[in-house]
């Protein structure tokens, strides 16, 4: 099923030097970009985002590393891609993630780990429109896309 999921790389793997990195191995995948930004989200945006965590004990700290520089927010689009993501992203907690995942091979904690994917058609749509509006989001055709997808 050709799904669009919501990916924002958190400002650790902007301050880090990571955007090449992670987003060479979402273009080798495949997937398709379809909207990119570059910012730093105001902390009523953060909350909004992470508003299923408000009230747990590492909310604060989320916040605060959230908005502490830029970020690097998208929408791309493949076949499956919400799971397809989670699995390249590899667990939330870095120390539990698989070696050749983003997380697995680059992060060490759960407060510093480098990469948001939406986790359902649900959190993708509602994060989709939290963050982009609909001429932001392009629609193109990948020459390669039948090498890809039968
Ligand atoms: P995100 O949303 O960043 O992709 O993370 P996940 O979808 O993989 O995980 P999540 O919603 O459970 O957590 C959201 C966000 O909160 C941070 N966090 C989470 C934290 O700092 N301490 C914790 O104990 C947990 C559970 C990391 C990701």
């Amino acid at each position: 099923m050709m799904e669009r999921t919501f990916l924002m790389l958190k400002p650790d793997a902007i301050q880090r030097g990571l955007m090449s990195e992670i987003l060479g191995r979402i273009e080798a995948k495949g997937y398709k970009p379809v909207a990119m930004k570059f910012m730093r989200l105001p902390k009523e945006l953060a909350e909004r985002h992470y508003g299923e965590h408000k009230g747990k004990p590492f909310f604060p700290g989320l916040i605060e590393y959230i908005t502490s520089g830029p970020s690097l927010v998208m929408v791309w689009e493949g076949e499956n891609i919400i799971s397809g993501m989670r699995v390249l992203m590899g667990k939330t907690n870095p120390s539990e993630a698989s070696p050749g995942t983003i997380r697995g091979d680059l992060a060490q904690q759960t407060g510093r780990n480098l990469i948001h994917g939406s986790d359902s058609p649900e959190s993708a749509k509602r994060e989709i429109e939290l963050f982009f509006n609909d001429y932001e989001l392009q629609t193109w055709d990948r020459s390669v896309q039948p090498w890809m997808i039968e």
